[in-house]
């Protein structure tokens, strides 16, 4: 991702001890998987490489590690002393060589800076505290639900996206993760996992491939149907006002339901093929591995070098450690405005179902502040969290006290019922009963 901007007259930080100004360079970061591993470009060949922790950015664009950062500022006198470290130690990400003191950003008129610390939370799973823009702020009439109906109605609100969780299908029968008592994490007792996530995780999955088509079989698409949820989503779509659906499940209920494939994102993948953990192969035809959870075996790869050997095949869903499906980062940058000047094309966020307890996807929430942002969850999630050790929640999550400075709703519902009362209030009911009568 390159955060090139060629306005350099403007001043867009200050280092508050020195009162000196900086000019906006050419910041590049790297935009692919392998963005928490580069070279520092002062040690030759790649002999350190950064990660996390050590990695420091120039806001000339350079990066480099901790051990080289001081030297290429004082090489550079004058123009290179902001840095912004990555480090999840590092509270104060902007600081000055200088003085040794931490930068604040002053101008909040300059995206940059935003741009920078958006792809810092899209690539480094995290957050960071950034000024709200008030300039772009749609401002509903009433922050209550009659404030969201009011405003889809008035047809300002053209471009909704909906980020969904497992909370959404788990009235078609397919547990969630964390609901107390039937959330999968509750339930893994048979597995005697050291912990609930390494179900999910690819290292450990790689290590005991049949717990996790154990888990599969009862939860392999086929079985279960779209839910109310599922049809309000594509009724958005029928209307023209979905701009994307986020989905973190895997169970392709939304396919299922009708929303068009290029409005969905399955963030976290789904069953929809497979690829080989070893040589990468990708097959497109999930067959291959339905065969086998139908016979309690496991799928190995059958072409080339791999033939013959215990080559694992796993489903392209996205595990704890793998990489997000491109498709997120792209269409986040297009829904969000992200990394562009212009002004997001969002206007209404609804978020249903889900814990937001998973990065990157939690962080999204973060780029809809200045739009209205409607969370229908039997529980609040989202909101920045005091514990040092969260680093899921966000530092503009939801605000469902602060009204003046925020447009966050919340019905605390059941959401299916949520929904419906929702598409009565809009006077969709019999839209929406049409729509679920056909798909039946
Ligand atoms: P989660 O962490 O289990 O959170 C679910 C949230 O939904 C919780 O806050 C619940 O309180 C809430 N919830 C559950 N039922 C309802 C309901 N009827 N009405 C209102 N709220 C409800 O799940 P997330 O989606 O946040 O976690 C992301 C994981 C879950 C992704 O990686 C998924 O792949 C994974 N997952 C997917 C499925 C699926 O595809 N259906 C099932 C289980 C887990």
């Amino acid at each position: 991702m390159s955060l090139d901007n060629n306005k350099s007259e403007n001043k867009y930080c200050k280092c508050i001890h020195k009162n000196v100004n900086y000019n906006k360079v050419n910041i590049t970061l790297y935009d692919n998987e392998k963005i928490t591993l580069v070279n520092c470009e002062l040690c030759q060949e790649g002999t350190k490489q950064l990660n996390l922790n050590n990695a420091v950015i120039c806001l000339c664009g350079s990066m480099f590690c901790i051990d080289h950062i001081k030297q290429h500022s004082k090489d550079n006198v004058d123009q290179h002393n902001v840095v912004a470290y990555f480090g999840r130690d590092h509270n104060d990400r902007f600081h000055c060589l200088k003085c040794e003191n931490n930068v604040q950003i002053v101008d909040k008129d300059i995206v940059d800076i935003n741009d920078l610390i958006d792809a810092y939370e899209m690539f480094y799973n995290t957050s960071l505290p950034r000024q709200l823009d008030q300039s772009n702020r749609v401002i509903l009439d009433q922050v209550n639900v009659d404030g969201i109906v009011k405003y889809i109605q008035s047809g300002q609100c053209k471009n909704i996206v909906v980020l969904t969780g497992a909370g959404v299908s788990v009235a078609s029968g397919i547990p969630d993760y964390r609901s107390p008592k039937t959330g999968l994490y509750n339930n893994l007792q048979q597995f005697k996992l050291p912990y609930p996530e390494a179900i999910c995780d690819i290292d450990y999955i790689k290590i005991h491939p049949e717990l996790f088509y154990t888990l599969a079989k009862g939860i392999f698409p086929g079985q279960f149907k779209p839910t109310p949820v599922h049809y309000f989503i594509k009724l958005l779509s029928d209307k023209g006002l979905l701009l994307r659906d986020y989905t973190q499940n895997i169970d392709t209920l939304e396919r299922i339901a009708g929303v068009p494939e290029s409005k969905l994102v399955e963030a976290h993948g789904s069953f929809n093929g497979a690829y080989c953990t070893v040589c990468q192969h990708r097959y497109s035809d999930i067959s291959i591995i339905k065969q086998h959870i139908d016979s309690s075996t496991i799928p190995y790869c059958t072409v080339g070098e791999c033939i013959g050997k215990s080559s694992l095949l796993l489903p392209n869903i996205v595990f704890y450690g793998d990489s997000l499906p491109p498709i997120f980062n792209r269409c986040l940058l297009q829904d969000f405005g992200v990394n562009n000047n212009t002004t997001p094309k969002c206007d209404l966020l609804i978020v249903i179902g889900t814990s937001l307890k998973v990065n990157p996807i939690a962080s999204m929430i973060n780029f809809a502040q200045h739009v209205p942002r409607l969370l229908i969850n039997n529980e609040a999630v989202g909101c920045p969290s005091t514990h040092p050790s969260d680093y899921t929640v966000v530092s503009n999550g939801f605000n469902f006290n602060n009204q003046q400075q925020y447009n966050d709703v919340h019905i605390s519902d059941d959401c299916q019922k949520a929904v419906k009362d929702l598409i009565e209030k809009l006077n969709w009911t019999n839209e929406f009963n049409n729509l679920i009568n056909k798909s039946i």
